[in-house]
């Protein structure tokens, strides 16, 4: 039996479905709020460029997309200049009352972290660019550790394994004690780059951490899913990785799109009965939705083996 299980009415939304011109739709963010399921995701425009825009659902399964989209690159200072490309693969965390809103902005420097908030979904506001290039995937923790907020993100350096990394923040602006936490593992699913897929998860036994591990093929990238977990208090501690994956492509959505091969997730929502939604990009080209169970996904963690 598999710990994650796709629903099967996959995929849940597809550019055909959404009231603007578009090629593709995918790597949702996702969060309960005010009782509805809301997914903030991807739009590739006719130019290749991103822009982000919001989906709503009753039941997490059947969404509405707004009309318009919700995020689109500033065209104030300095955001204009770091966006100018567009901005992709938003993260959501809720910090307190209010949304924050992690994504990957894209200019002609290459790709860094931008955060951005909201109350209410219906206004968003920047609140910096965090983060030199390259840097993408970055999630926010839920709590703060000492009072610094905490975000995972996935520097690139050239000639270095892209990895996972923690940092730490007074006012979510100024970021500083950098550690590694994961780098990819040789010559398995996650060999060549290894990047936070979904703000991590607080259970009783640490941080539940997601995250997206790719293997490069004579046929090009595969991306699949896999997790870690970090100490509840000390969370550049990691307490354990599970060396297989949770999630790889299988299914004729996840193999033919714009990026073949390629299962991204961005957002999850846990359910009061320990079921977590997945959400996630199929193939660069649509949106899907799976299933776990939160506990086994941990014991995956703290088990280690495949
Ligand atoms: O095409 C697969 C993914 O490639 C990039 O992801 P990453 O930089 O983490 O490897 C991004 O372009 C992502 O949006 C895309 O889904």
């Amino acid at each position: 039996m598999e710990v994650v299980r796709r629903y099967e009415g996959n995929p849940i939304l597809t550019p055909e479905q959404v009231p603007y011109d578009c090629t593709a739709v995918y790597n949702p963010a996702a969060v309960k709020f005010d009782g509805r399921y809301i997914l903030l995701f991807r739009v590739q425009r006719k130019d290749a460029r991103s822009v982000l825009a919001l989906a709503e659902s009753e039941d997490g399964i059947r969404f509405t997309p707004r009309e318009g989209f919700a995020m689109v690159p500033s065209q104030e200072e300095p955001f204009r200049t770091y966006e100018e490309y567009g901005i992709e693969d938003p993260r959501i965390t809720r910090i307190d009352d209010t949304y924050f809103i992690t994504y990957a902005a894209y200019s002609r420097f290459g790709c860094l972290v931008g955060i951005a908030k909201t109350q209410d979904f219906e206004r968003f506001e920047r609140v910096c660019l965090a983060s030199e290039p390259d840097n993408r995937n970055a999630v926010l923790f839920p709590k703060r550790f000492g009072g610094l907020y905490a975000r995972l993100d996935r520097p690139s350096y050239p000639g270095k394994p892209p990895s996972i990394w923690i940092s730490f923040s007074p006012d979510l602006v100024h970021w500083g004690g950098s550690r590694c936490l994961l780098m990819p593992e040789e010559y398995r699913w996650d060999s060549f780059k290894v990047g936070p897929s979904v703000p991590p998860i607080e259970t009783p036994e640490g941080w539940l951490c997601i995250y997206h591990g790719v293997f490069m093929t004579m046929n090009g990238a595969v991306y699949r899913q896999g997790v870690f977990m970090l100490d509840l208090e000390d969370p550049c501690k990691v307490l354990g990785r599970y060396e297989g994956w949770i999630m790889a492509p299988k299914e004729p959505y996840e193999f033919i799109g714009y990026v073949p091969n390629v299962v991204f997730c961005c957002g999850a929502v846990e359910e009061e009965d320990g079921t977590l939604k997945l959400y996630y990009g199929a193939a660069d080209q649509c949106i899907c939705l799976a299933t776990a169970r939160l506990e086994e996904l941990v014991s995956l963690c703290i088990s280690g083996g495949s």
